[in-house]
């Protein structure tokens, strides 16, 4: 395994989740951030693959390759929003990231909200903040296996950080 998981707590998950280049483009990267930072997940992933001068902030973006996003979205190759798709998420950096927790897979997903965000209720990231299916701001995991798939294809093994969360037993019970 990648990761040091919590073997006491079976339902200890990961997911993927990705701020989208139009989620981004709104800056919307520091909400979504906050909304798992205040539920209490923990952010698992780094990327230093760009180093901004002079602050030297660590930062998470990547510009998605058209071969990487084929692979990421293979299930949905046949689909006629196909190419869109693949336009849209490679038109500019996606902020990706790996998070840690419990359910945090089905979890996530009900904090995203529905795939279309006129259909999403109000309170989900994609209710509150999105209007179009094709400029839906984040991706989420939508299993446990997927998660797993797609960490492993956005993030080398030492991209994901494997730490103690201090305020975990607060968390927690
Ligand atoms: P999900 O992102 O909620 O898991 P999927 O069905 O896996 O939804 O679709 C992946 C992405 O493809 C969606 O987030 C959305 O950006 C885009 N998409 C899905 N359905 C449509 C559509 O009917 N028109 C345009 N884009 C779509």
């Amino acid at each position: 395994s990648l990761f040091n998981r919590n073997m006491a707590d079976p339902r200890a998950e990961r997911t993927f989740l990705a701020v989208k280049p139009d989620g981004v483009q709104r800056g919307l990267v520091g909400e979504i951030i906050s909304r798992f930072e205040k539920r209490g997940y923990k952010l698992g992933s780094r990327q230093i693959r760009l180093v901004v001068e002079p602050v030297k902030i660590l930062i998470f973006f990547l510009q998605p390759s058209k071969d990487l996003l084929h692979n990421h979205y293979a299930e949905l190759s046949s689909k006629p929003f196909f190419p869109g798709l693949i336009e849209y998420m490679s038109s500019g950096p996606v902020f990706a990231m790996v998070w840690e927790g419990t359910d945090v897979v089905s979890v996530g997903r009900k904090m995203l909200g529905a795939t279309n965000p006129r259909e999403s209720p109000i309170g989900t990231i994609r209710g509150d903040f999105a209007i179009d299916v094709g400029r839906n701001i984040c991706h989420g995991s939508d299993s446990v296996g997927t998660a797993e798939r797609e960490i492993a294809l956005w993030f080398t093994p030492d991209e994901v950080v494997s730490y103690g969360l201090a305020q975990k037993k607060w968390i927690y019970e």
